[in-house]
C-alpha cells in the first residue's frame, strides 16, 4: 500500500507532530508534508480552505510519504465520509459535546457494522492501491477518527464519548476548553485550569486504549506536550509559521 498508514504511526510510541494548514492553497499542504512532519492537518473549520483544495491537497501529502488529515467545520459530518473517499487519513471533528455528535461522527467515518459510512472510496482506493473489497474490509482501520474535546461539557462526558464504536480517539482544543472552563471570561490556553483538563482527558484516552491529539500553538510548547505522552501533536498553523518567518527574517536583516 502507498499511502501511509496514520493509526501506525500514531502507536508507534513517539508523538507525530504535524503542520495545520488553512490557507486557501493546497501546495502548502504539500510544501509542508517535506519538512520533517509525521502527518498535516488541513483545518476546514477556522481555515479558509474550501473542499476541493482540500481534496487536492491530500494527494500533495501522501506523494511526500505522510498520511493527510483534515478538521471538518462544526457538524458538517457529512463532510468527513468525502474527505475519507479521496484519501484523507483522519478527521478531527470539532465540538464533539454530547454522546449523540459522537455517534453522528463515528457513523459517518466507519463502514458497516461499526457505522453507516456509504459505499464510494474513489480517491483513496487510488493512493491505497487497494481493490475494492480489500478497502471495503480493511477501511475502518485504515484511518482515525477523532472526537474533539473542547468545551466543559464534553470534558465531562469523555469516558462515554470514548466509548462510541468507531471513535478512535480525542483531540483537545485548549483555546474553547480555556473559554468554556473559564465561563468565558478568558482565552488561556496554557492555563493551570486547563492544564489539569488536558492530564485529565489524556489519562482517560489512554484507560480507554484510544488516541490523545492536541493543538499546539507553537514549537515550544508541542515539547512540553510531547513530554506528557500525547500521541498526535499538531503545531501552530501555516499563516502562524509564515508570520514567525517573516517577523525573524525582518528582525535579522534590521538587526
Ligand atoms: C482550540 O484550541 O480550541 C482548537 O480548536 C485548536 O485549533
Ligand atoms: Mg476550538
Amino acid at each position: 500500500m502507498s499511502l501511509p498508514s496514520l493509526p501506525d504511526r500514531l502507536r508507534a510510541g513517539t508523538p507525530a507532530l504535524a503542520a495545520w494548514c488553512g490557507l486557501p492553497e493546497p501546495s502548502i499542504a504539500g510544501v509542508l508534508a517535506r519538512e520533517a512532519f509525521d502527518a498535516v492537518v488541513v483545518d476546514m473549520q477556522h481555515g479558509a480552505i474550501d473542499f476541493a483544495a482540500t481534496v487536492k491537497a491530500i494527494p500533495l501529502v501522501a506523494a511526500a510519504g505522510k498520511p493527510a488529515m483534515a478538521r471538518i467545520a462544526v457538524g458538517e459530518f457529512a463532510t468527513a465520509s468525502r474527505l475519507l473517499d479521496a484519501g484523507a487519513s483522519g478527521i478531527i471533528a470539532p465540538m464533539i459535546n454530547t454522546v449523540e455528535d459522537a455517534r453522528r461522527f463515528a457513523g459517518v467515518m466507519k463502514f458497516p457494522p461499526v457505522g453507516e459510512r456509504s459505499w464510494g472510496p474513489h480517491g483513496a482506493l487510488s493512493l491505497t492501491g487497494l481493490q475494492p473489497g480489500e478497502y471495503f474490509k480493511a477501511g475502518n482501520d485504515l484511518s482515525v477518527a477523532l472526537a474533539m474535546i473542547e468545551t466543559r461539557e464534553a470534558l465531562g462526558l469523555i469516558d462515554e464519548i470514548l466509548a462510541v464504536p468507531g471513535i478512535d480517539g480525542v483531540f483537545i482544543g485548549p483555546s474553547d476548553l480555556s473559554i468554556g472552563l473559564s465561563q468565558g471570561q478568558e482565552l488561556n490556553p496554557t492555563s493551570a485550569a486547563v492544564e489539569t483538563a488536558i492530564d485529565h482527558a489524556l489519562g482517560r484516552a489512554r484507560a480507554a486504549g484510544k488516541f490523545a491529539g492536541i493543538y499546539a500553538a507553537s514549537g515550544e510548547r508541542a515539547s512540553e506536550l510531547v513530554r506528557k505522552g500525547f500521541h498526535l501533536i499538531s503545531i501552530a498553523s501555516d499563516t502562524a509559521l509564515l508570520r514567525m518567518g517573516a517577523q525573524g527574517a525582518l528582525k535579522a536583516a534590521r538587526g
